[in-house]
C-alpha cells in the first residue's frame, strides 16, 4: 500500500465529513445520443443507435432519441442549470454522425458549431468541457460496411478525432476517446442488447481489436493536435469480479471475465500486450494471429494522461456448469437480458445479485467495489491518475406535486461511493476528479427512459428540467469541496 496521503483532513468537530484536495474536480456526465436529440437537424444522418432505437422490440416502449432531453436546442439553459450548480466540470460526448455525417470525407460546420457554441457557453460560465470523442454513436454508413468488426473504422476514427480535435482543441482541455468500448463491441456485437445489435462472438472479439486500435489512433492524433497541456484519456467501465465461492471453478469463472472484460483493455493499453489467457479462452473463436497486425499494440499503448473509470456496481460470477440450480442472472450484463452471451468463451459463467439493496436498475449498491477498483489501478498501474468518469444510480423519481423530487436514496448511493474515494485518495491513490451520471434524466439505451439516473430530473412531455433534492446536495458538495455526512433520516440535507 502506497504511503497515507494527508489530503483527508477531517472537518471540525464532525467525524464524519470528508474533505478532497484542493482542485479535485467535481463534475457531471452526459453522452450525445441520450440528451441531444435533433436526429436529423443540420446535417447530422443516422448512427447504429438511431438504427437500433427505431427497430421494433429492440428499446423498451420503443423510445428513441430523435428528442430526448432536447439538448441540442437547450444547451445554453443546461449550462446555466450546471453552473447553478456549481459543477467544475462537464463530462459530454460529440455525435460522430453530426459533424461527419458518412463517417468519411469533410465535416459539417452547423454539427461543429454546436460544440463549439457549446463549449464556449461552458468556458464563460467557469466550467471546464470534458469531451468523449465516441460514446457509441457510430455513422450507420460505417457499420453498413462492417463497422467495428473490419479494422478501416479504426482509420475513420482517427479522421474523425482529427475534424475534433481542430475545431475543439483550443477550448478544451480534458478529452477521452472511447467510452465503454466493453459495451461497444459485447454488447453491441455480442449479446445484441446495443446497438448493432449484431450477436456474433467473433465480430465481438475483432470489434474489441479496431475499438483499442482506434484508440490509440486517436491519441497519436489527439497527441499532435493539441496543446501539451491537453490531459488525453480513454474511460472504461471496469468490472470489480468477485467470485461466488472460493471453489476453483468460481475462481476460474472470475478469472475468465476479468480477461474479457477489463484486462482485454487494460492490458494492450498500458501494456501493450494482449493477456495470454484471453487469447486462450477464445482461440477458438477468432485468429488472433490474423487480426493483431505488426506495430498495432504499439499504437494502442501510446501514453495517456489518466483512465477514467465508470463504476455502478460490483460483479459477482460462478461457473455456471458448478451450479445444480443454474445461474441466478443467466448472462446479465446489467444492460438486458439476451440468448446470446456478451463473454465470448466465457459463456458458462453464471451472473449473481449480490444481496443487499439495489438500484432501479437492480444493480447492487456497494461502494467497496468502487474503493476497490481504483486500488487496483494504482497498484497495477502505479504513476497513472484516475478520474471517476461516471458515478451514479437510477431510482423511480416521483415529482410531487409541489414540483420536488426527494431523492434520498441517491444521495446515500452518491455520498457512500465519494467516501470510498476519498478512502482510497487517503490511502494514496491519485483520483483527481468525480464525475456524477448523470446531470440530467435521459435517455438509458435499451432501456430507453424508463430509468432517471439524472440529478436533475427531466419531464420529457414538457422538457422542463427540475433539479432533484440529490442535485442540491451534490451542489453543496462540490462548491465546499467537503463530503458532508448523511442527511437526517427524511432526507433532508
Ligand atoms: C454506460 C454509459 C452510460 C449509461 C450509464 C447507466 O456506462 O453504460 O456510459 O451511457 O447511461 O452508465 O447505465
Amino acid at each position: 500500500m502506497t504511503a497515507v496521503r494527508s489530503e483527508s483532513t477531517r472537518l471540525s468537530d464532525n467525524p464524519a465529513s470528508l474533505r478532497f484536495p484542493p482542485g479535485f474536480v467535481w463534475g457531471a456526465a452526459t453522452a450525445a445520443y441520450q440528451i441531444e436529440g435533433a436526429a436529423a437537424e443540420d446535417g447530422r444522418t443516422p448512427s447504429i443507435w438511431d438504427t437500433f432505437s427505431h427497430t421494433p422490440g429492440r428499446v423498451l416502449n420503443g423510445d428513441t432519441g430523435d428528442i430526448a432531453a432536447d439538448h441540442y436546442h437547450r444547451f445554453r439553459e443546461d449550462v446555466a442549470l450546471m453552473s447553478e450548480l456549481g459543477l467544475g466540470a462537464y463530462r459530454f460526448s460529440v455525435s460522430w454522425p453530426r459533424v461527419q455525417p458518412t463517417g468519411r470525407g469533410p465535416a459539417v460546420q452547423r454539427g461543429l458549431d454546436f460544440y463549439r457554441q457549446l463549449t464556449d457557453e461552458l468556458l464563460a460560465h467557469g466550467i471546464t468541457p470534458v469531451a468523449t470523442l465516441y460514446h457509441w454513436d457510430l455513422p450507420q454508413d460505417l457499420e453498413d460496411v462492417g463497422g467495428w468488426t473490419v479494422r478501416d473504422t479504426a482509420e475513420r476514427f482517427a479522421e474523425y478525432t482529427a475534424i475534433v480535435a481542430g475545431a475543439l482543441g483550443d477550448r478544451v482541455p480534458y478529452w477521452t476517446t472511447l467510452n465503454e468500448p466493453w459495451c461497444s463491441a459485447f454488447l453491441g456485437y455480442g449479446s445484441g442488447v446495443h446497438a448493432p445489435g449484431r450477436t456474433e462472438p467473433e465480430s465481438a472479439l475483432k470489434a474489441v481489436h479496431h475499438l483499442n486500435l482506434a484508440h490509440g489512433r486517436a491519441i497519436g492524433v489527439l497527441r499532435s493536435a493539441l496543446p501539451a497541456t491537453a490531459q488525453t484519456s480513454i474511460t472504461l467501465n471496469l468490472h470489480q469480479i468477485r467470485p461466488l465461492t472460493q471453489s476453483a471453478a468460481d475462481q476460474d469463472a472470475a478469472r475468465r471475465i476479468d480477461a474479457v472484460g477489463n484486462r482485454v483493455f487494460l492490458d494492450p493499453i498500458l501494456k501493450g500486450v494482449y493477456p495470454a489467457d484471453l487469447l486462450e479462452d477464445t482461440a477458438h473463436l477468432v485468429d488472433w494471429q490474423a487480426l493483431v497486425k505488426d506495430g498495432d499494440l504499439d499504437q494502442i499503448s501510446r501514453p495517456i494522461d489518466l483512465l477514467g473509470l465508470n463504476y455502478y456496481t460490483p460483479t459477482l460470477v460462478s461457473d455456471g456448469r458448478a451450479n445444480s440450480d443454474g445461474p441466478a442472472m443467466h448472462r446479465n450484463d446489467g444492460h438486458g437480458a439476451s440468448d446470446h452471451s456478451p463473454w465470448p468463451g466465457s459463456e458458462h459463467v453464471a451472473f449473481h445479485l449480490p444481496p443487499g439493496e439495489t438500484t432501479a436498475m437492480r444493480w447492487a449498491v456497494d461502494a467497496t467495489g468502487l474503493y476497490d477498483l481504483i486500488h487496483r489501478i494504482a497498484r497495477e498501474h502505479p504513476g497513472l491518475p484516475t478520474m471517476v468518469t461516471e458515478n451514479g444510480a437510477a431510482y423511480d423519481d416521483y415529482l410531487s406535486p409541489e414540483g420536488t423530487v426527494n431523492d434520498p436514496q441517491r444521495i446515500a448511493y452518491l455520498r457512500g461511493h465519494l467516501a470510498a474515494v476519498h478512502r482510497a485518495m487517503a490511502e494514496g491513490a491519485d483520483v483527481r476528479g468525480y464525475f456524477l451520471w448523470s446531470l440530467m434524466d435521459n435517455f438509458e439505451w435499451s432501456y430507453g427512459y424508463s430509468k432517471r439516473f439524472g440529478a436533475v430530473y427531466v419531464d420529457f412531455s414538457t422538457q422542463r428540467r427540475i433539479p432533484k433534492q440529490s442535485a442540491h446536495w451534490y451542489a453543496s458538495v462540490a462548491r465546499d469541496n467537503v463530503l458532508p455526512d448523511l442527511p437526517a433520516e427524511d432526507g433532508r440535507p
